[in-house]
């Protein structure tokens, strides 16, 4: 026998091609891909089903403190099997550091989380929150490393301020690494937030108006003008404004560095969410803040586009009790409240149900957004997000029409903020490098069996960067720029 695993009669979707074809898998990789593959040890019978790349979720809090230190409720065993059921075969969490801690003492800590206990394979975007000199001098020895990619905040006490971004820009930009962005002006923020406290405004639903879009355009807009300055490559993360998305597509459509994600929460939920009666409000309390249908829109068009690049979870799971959302007491203001939700299992049932069987995407669409797209991004493709010769066997199998309600998940969560939403379309098995990791709804992989990725440098081929006169030296008097 040549396989030691063949999948039979489904339908394949990469994304950019549908064809129907068997896939026949060795050590772990796609050797395979045939009208007819008869030669294998085992056999998947995909029928009536899709075939597609595991899914990649690229924006996830596992086993992570928040930064007014409550843990995730999710470790790295209960968050990937999550991860898993819901058709994903690969992850990318953050690694945080902590003030004055050496990026080397972070990769350590969050390694002795994932390492005995993921079921995926998986890799960190490092989260910069003390960028020291000695820090930064730390950097290259990380992306050597594979982690290629990391986040800076510009709110929050852990952010950064214009200098230091422009700092940490420049020097991802010359080792090939991807700076990230949680962009919401801190001034703005903190200013409205006051003044809703000081009013009495403490329920969790002005945890919305709290924070205005205005904010998170003026950062975009900032973050994308410091990248062009220091001419590096820039992701800005969970986009839930219009004019956001909008600053993302012009900045790309004039071959800017730029890439940008947004959020089932902001695709599905609106800020009605967060005035439910009580404080059940709290668990819709998310950053940036839900916004409004008519914001769902305009995202779902910048989705349809291709300027907003991936649609990630932002799975952030903090439980509706004393270890999570109320870590701070019961009779607190919205602002004491820990900020996120869970959503890594429901991220590709919604986007496939709303998005594929709706008709707002294609398939093809889908597999670039959930997967593939990641992949490029993060400097992990052809390995993962593809179904080609010598790629990991990291595979998908979805039943595209079985209708269900997405109630129960497998995170260590007590709610799921898309509870009782009809969905249509459900992954029936996933591969990571050709195990089984869930099988029709059983759990087959072992807590640890998940390995490291070791990414490469962004790949900005394609995206030359939008010029800055004065970085020319037939501009600048032939300035010496160190
Ligand atoms: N940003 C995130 O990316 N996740 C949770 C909260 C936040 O502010
Ligand atoms: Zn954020
Ligand atoms: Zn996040």
């Amino acid at each position: 026998m040549s396989h030691n695993l063949a999948i039979r009669g489904g339908l394949l979707a990469t994304a950019t091609e549908t064809f129907r074809a068997d896939i026949g898998i060795r050590d772990g990789r796609i050797v395979t891909i045939a009208e007819a593959v008869t030669d294998a040890e085992d056999v998947i019978d995909a029928t009536d089903r899709i075939v597609m790349p595991g899914g990649i979720e690229a924006h996830c809090h596992i086993a992570q403190e928040s930064g007014m230190g409550v843990m995730t409720s999710d470790d790295y065993q209960s968050g990937s099997i999550s991860a898993a059921f819901g058709g994903n075969s690969c992850f990318v969490p953050f690694a945080a550091q902590k003030t004055g801690q050496s990026l080397a003492e972070t990769m350590q800590t969050y390694d002795g989380r994932a390492v005995p206990k993921s079921v995926l394979d998986w890799s960190y975007h490092l989260i910069l929150t003390d960028p020291t000199p000695d820090v930064l001098a730390e950097l290259p020895e990380v992306f050597a490393k594979g982690v290629t990619s990391f986040k800076v905040f510009m709110t929050y006490a852990t952010r950064v301020s214009d200098a230091q971004f422009l700092d940490i820009l420049s020097v991802a930009g010359r080792h090939g690494a991807l700076t990230m962005v949680h962009a919401e002006n801190h001034d703005m923020l903190d200013w409205m937030a006051r003044r809703m406290v000081e009013g009495g405004n403490v329920a969790p639903r002005y945890h919305a108006p709290s924070r205005p879009g205005l904010a998170e355009e003026e950062a975009i807009n900032r973050a994308i003008s410091l990248a062009r300055l220091a001419q590096a490559p820039l992701f800005i993360v969970h986009v839930s404004t219009q004019v956001g998305a909008e600053l993302v597509a012009n900045a790309r459509a004039k071959g800017g560095q730029v890439w940008a994600e947004t959020c089932p929460q902001y695709l599905f939920l609106t800020r009605e969410d967060l005035d439910k009666p009580d404080m059940e409000g709290a668990k819709f309390i998310c950053s940036p803040p839900l916004r409004d249908t008519s914001t769902q829109a305009a995202l779902w068009q910048h989705v349809q586009a291709g300027s907003l690049s991936l649609v990630s979870s932002d799975h952030a799971p903090y439980r509706y009790d004393e270890t999570g959302k109320f870590n701070a007491g019961h009779d607190i203001s919205f602002r004491q409240i820990a900020n996120g939700m869970p959503g890594i299992e429901m991220r590709l049932p919604l986007l496939f149900s709303e998005g594929v069987t709706k008709g707002r995407i294609s398939l093809n669409q889908f597999v670039a957004l959930s997967s593939t797209n990641a992949a490029q991004i993060y400097g992990m493709l052809p390995r993962k997000g593809s179904l080609s010769i010598g790629a990991d066997a990291d595979i998908a199998i979805w039943d595209p029409n079985e209708t269900w309600f997405a109630d129960e998940m497998h995170d260590a969560m007590d709610y799921n903020p898309f509870a009782g939403i009809k969905v249509t379309g459900r992954p029936v098995t996933v591969l990571g490098r050709g195990r089984r990791i869930v099988d029709k709804g059983e759990l087959i992989a072992e807590p640890g069996s998940g390995q490291f990725v070791k990414r490469a440098p962004v790949d900005s081929t394609g995206h030359p960067g939008q010029p800055v006169p004065e970085l020319d030296p037939t501009q600048n008097f032939g300035a010496i720029l160190p």
